[in-house]
């Protein structure tokens, strides 16, 4: 015993230790020099000072002043532009930097613009800036010290450098060392070295503070040959106490105060097993930042792709400061705020504002800058199959088979690293997958799809024709001094293609033509992992910061941005290779600022453990307000065996999540669903199911998250803006405005508590969909939760369309029946959309699809169609209505095309749910449906 009891003492030894090595594998703030001298600098009052005098309009719709640092004199610019729907955008440059700083290219769209009504005032030296189109929102400039407040119907919203936290480090020549006499000529005089001391302390001087010209992590040096580069800027949210965003951390979906611990991190890194509850940086990085109060939502995006750290304080003691700055907030104490303290290691400063002022607006606002989300395939939201690795091609045929033996739908087979040629990516493993194309072609012919992994570590191996090509091409990004930069990862030694270079993305895009890619299909698509990127020997596993890029950039300068610069040309050469006819599916890890563009992310590594069940939630819909809606975390966790309740739990989840696939490291034991005993196996089953029932919803919504950049899964507060209950609340999630969603995120837990908000003035209620049952809001419910149910309730004054017989994967049910579920508010109304188009080609672009109003008042309802040219042709009919919380009728009649015809139906007393047979309609048409 005692012999064991030693073992599994030394075990646990090992485990920590190893726990502790991966942790101290990446910097804390005090690690990263710049981040050091920013979140030191604290002065009483900002050197920074705009020049009343130097306003001037460049164009109607852009203002300029000159800003100097009283400090140094070191001359800044400040431009301030008036965009479109309310949106400001302030600029802070170097007037004269000795070379020019990097400033991120192509991810803000072209917006519209709109003139500035300028007002200055001499007296008090300020100047406000009144945006022609939208006269509630303007910008005052306060010149000494330099501070811009934002206001909106003027109430103030933004403040910035209020703190005096803007600092940016201008570029500079690397002093060269004096020569040791002149310093220390009269080092024998004591009073002399004294005097020397003195006048160290007295004045530091700015070219030497620690870690500007050189710094060490580890055993790696960054060799920072621009020096110094780094800015800062503190911006507060006035009168809000909850801000959100900034994705990627394993944190709360609320953002906490960081005073006194680490700053929230941004710069993508590949995180082994990955701790909960941290603002340690993870594979993407978005700086976008919500503020969200009873009254209104506001946004602002920290335009940047380097290394950023993020102090968030939201402290008591902040309470009322800027309030007693603001007119606006006379007579009110304790006026709330957040103060954001935004340092990043390079670029100059670049923020755009959004005042909202609801949810809605401000994802308009934001996604009108950075882009609405690409419109997924229909099968792509559908259910996915992955594991490290589907062995060969038996196994895949095998497991492909189990699926259709239980009767368990799914949409797409993945495939991992090891289907490679010795992680050779675009090739295969011949022994293992000697046909892949007949692979995918029997896969396809069921109507399913494969994904294979693509990821940018390139073998160096000059038989490998990537290699070879990309090598001669000069794509690889160099070392500093010249020469091809080699890395450590799957394949051993690596080169990384530079996909900064358009070049680069154009002849990547090339290599995914079935002609070049050899052994695949137009029904194959792509995974691109590790491409933060991840390198095994480099810094905190990633590349050097000084190594080079094509464009003169180091790679400091572009980090960010890395991996949406491989997903993107990835996704160009899905289009291409179609000749543009089929939409593209790329699943990213690394995401950036615009990544919705693209295609999916998901949240990488997680551990199957209940926690990371939970913190998928809050993880998930920050990552959706940051524009991102289709995404999913690892169903099972990715580390480690899920006991077979944990992964009951997971899929149940997921399957109201927007992304979802089931996916498992290599050394865990298999999980597919049938290997389970009959009550997890159909438990399962039924989340499976469920997720293909709601298809038409989920591709409706991804319509409209293409369209309008609202996400597919908010937070309660999203929808239900005014109910403060909600600000902090991460445990449950609505999907669309329809359904309310509570994840069990707990083991044995067989009921739960459900708070269900009002919509003010509509008295909505709530159905729970499976029984049907009404529940008045506001309310908090008690909902039992027995292995097979998912606690989920439809709000009372919505349609949601269901298609309740479920194939075996998604292209199978295109033209299947459909079934409208509509839940009555307490004034008996409800209304929602449905669209519906062939589910993978780009015709909807021609206006080829069906977009359908529904709406249910005065006991009718009626479908409008909202788009009238090129209807796109089905067979689906409605076979089914589902009407809830409404009275017995006596005749149930309906209309289509000028011809009435009475319906049979049912209806149940107790739960006042009328059940309407066979409406008969084909879905493409309008229709009415009359309760009598
Ligand atoms: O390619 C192997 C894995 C992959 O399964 C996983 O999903 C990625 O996040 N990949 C990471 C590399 C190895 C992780 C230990």
């Amino acid at each position: 015993f005692r012999f064991k009891l030693l073992l599994i003492v030394m075990a646990t030894m090992v485990v920590q230790e190893a726990e502790s090595f991966e942790q101290g594998n990446f910097k804390k703030c005090d690690q990263s020099s710049f981040c050091q001298r920013q979140r030191n600098y604290k002065p009483e009052r900002s050197p920074y000072v705009a020049v009343f005098s130097s306003l001037r309009s460049v164009t109607d719709n852009h203002v300029y002043l000159d800003i100097r640092n009283n400090d140094n004199n070191i001359p800044f610019t400040l431009d301030i532009y008036a965009l479109e729907d309310g949106m400001i955008r302030l600029r802070i440059n170097e007037l004269s930097p000795i070379k020019p700083r990097y400033e991120v290219p192509n991810t803000i769209h072209d917006v519209g613009v709109q003139n500035f009504l300028v007002e200055q005032n001499p007296q008090n030296q300020t100047i406000t800036l009144r945006l022609s189109n939208n006269p509630s929102v303007s910008a005052v400039v306060v010149c000494d010290p330099f501070r811009l407040d934002i206001f909106d119907d003027q109430e103030p919203v933004f403040s910035i450098n209020s703190r005096h936290l803007l600092k940016v480090e201008y570029l500079r020549e690397k002093p060269v060392p004096k020569p040791p006499t002149e310093e220390h000529e009269n080092l024998d005089n004591p009073e002399e070295v004294e005097k020397i001391e003195e006048t160290k302390e007295d004045k530091p001087d700015p070219d030497d503070e620690p870690g500007m010209w050189e710094e060490t992590f580890k055993t790696h040096r960054d060799s920072k040959p621009r020096g110094p580069e780094s800015i800062g800027l503190d911006t507060s949210f006035v009168n809000f106490n909850h801000v959100y965003g900034i994705p990627e951390h394993a944190d709360r979906l609320a953002l906490s105060s960081t005073i006194g611990s680490e700053p929230y991190r941004l710069y993508n890194l590949d995180v082994f097993e990955y701790d909960l509850n941290s603002r340690a940086a993870l594979y993407g990085s978005i700086p976008f930042m919500i503020g969200h109060n009873a009254k209104r939502t506001v946004g602002l995006l920290w335009l940047n792709s380097a290394e950023t750290w993020i102090d968030v304080d939201s402290s008591e003691d902040n309470k009322g400061v800027l309030g007693s700055v603001f007119s606006y907030f006379a007579g009110q104490e304790n006026v709330p705020e957040v103060n954001i303290h935004w340092m990043s290691e390079s670029g100059v400063i670049d923020i755009y504002f959004m005042v909202g002022p609801s949810p809605r607006d401000v994802m308009r606002q934001y996604t009108k800058l950075t882009g609405t989300t690409y419109f997924p395939p229909k099968w792509s939201i559908a259910y996915h199959q992955s594991r490290w690795n589907y062995k060969d091609e038996e196994d895949v045929k095998t497991v492909d088979a189990a699926f259709d033996e239980h009767d368990i739908p799914y949409d797409c087979l993945w495939l991992d690293i090891e289907h490679t040629d010795g992680k050779r990516y675009f090739t295969w493993d011949t022994l293992k997958f000697p046909n892949p194309i007949k692979m995918q072609d029997d896969i396809a012919a069921k109507g399913r799809k494969m994904v294979t992994i693509i990821d940018p570590h390139i073998k160096t191996d000059s038989n490998y024709h990537i290699y070879r090509e990309a090598q001669a091409k000069g794509y690889f990004i160099q070392n500093k001094d010249g020469g091809e930069f080699k890395g450590w990862c799957w394949p051993g030694d690596s080169a990384y293609l530079d996909f900064t270079l358009p070049e680069v993305r154009e002849w990547w895009a090339s290599q995914f033509t079935p002609d070049i890619y050899k052994g695949s299909t137009l029904n194959l698509f792509t995974w691109n992992d590790m491409n933060e990127p991840s390198v095994f020997n480099g810094p905190e596993i990633t590349m050097h910061k000084d190594i080079k890029h094509g464009g003169g950039w180091e790679h400091r300068h572009v980090h960010n941005m890395y991996g949406i610069l491989q997903q993107m040309s990835t996704v160009d050469g899905q289009i291409a290779r179609s000749s543009g006819n089929e939409r593209p599916f790329v699943l990213s890890r690394a995401f950036y600022i615009g990544t919705q563009k693209y295609g999916a992310i998901w949240t990488g590594d997680n551990t199957a453990e209940w926690g990371h069940l939970e913190f998928s939630v809050p993880m998930l819909l920050t990552i959706g307000l940051c524009g991102i809606s289709h995404c999913g975390a690892d169903v099972g966790g990715f580390f480690k065996n899920p006991d077979p309740e944990l992964l009951t739990r997971w899929y149940q989840a997921a399957a109201y999540q927007p992304f979802f696939r089931a996916h498992a490291h290599i050394d865990t034991s298999r999980r597919e669903p049938w290997l389970y005993d009959e009550q997890y196996k159909s438990a399962i089953r039924g989340a499976i199911r469920e997720r293909y029932e709601l298809m038409p919803y989920w591709y409706t919504l991804f319509y409209q998250s293409h369209t309008t950049g609202e996400p597919t899964m908010r937070p309660l507060w999203y929808e239900f803006p005014k109910d403060t209950e909600l600000f902090a609340k991460d445990d449950s999630f609505m999907v669309g405005s329809a359904l309310l969603v509570k994840p069990i995120a707990t083991a044995s837990t067989w009921a739960t508590q459900i708070y269900l908000p009002v919509t003010p003035n509509c008295n909505n209620g709530w159905y729970d969909v499976k029984s049907y049952q009404f529940f008045p809001s506001p309310n908090t419910i008690s909902m039992a939760t027995p292995l097979a149910k998912i606690a989920v309730l439809q709000q009372g004054g919505t349609i949601i369309p269901r298609q309740l017989r479920v194939r075996r994967c998604s292209a199978l049910m295109t033209h299947d029946p459909y079934t409208l579920y509509v839940a009555l508010n307490t004034q008996g109304k409800a209304d929602g959309e449905i669209y519906l188009d062939d589910g993978h080609t780009f015709d909807y672009k021609k206006g080829v699809y069906n977009y359908k109003k529904l709406t249910f008042e005065n006991n009718i309802l009626s479908s409008r169609s909202l788009n009238t040219t090129a209807l796109w042709e089905t067979s689906a009919w409605l076979e089914r209505v589902v009407v809830m919380g409404t009275q017995q009728p006596s005749t149930v009649t309906v209309e289509a095309a000028g011809v009435t015809t009475a319906l049979g139906y049912s209806f149940d007393k107790n739960l006042r749910v009328l059940t309407i047979r066979k409406p008969g309609v084909n879905l493409q048409k309008d229709f009415t449906i009359t309760i009598n």
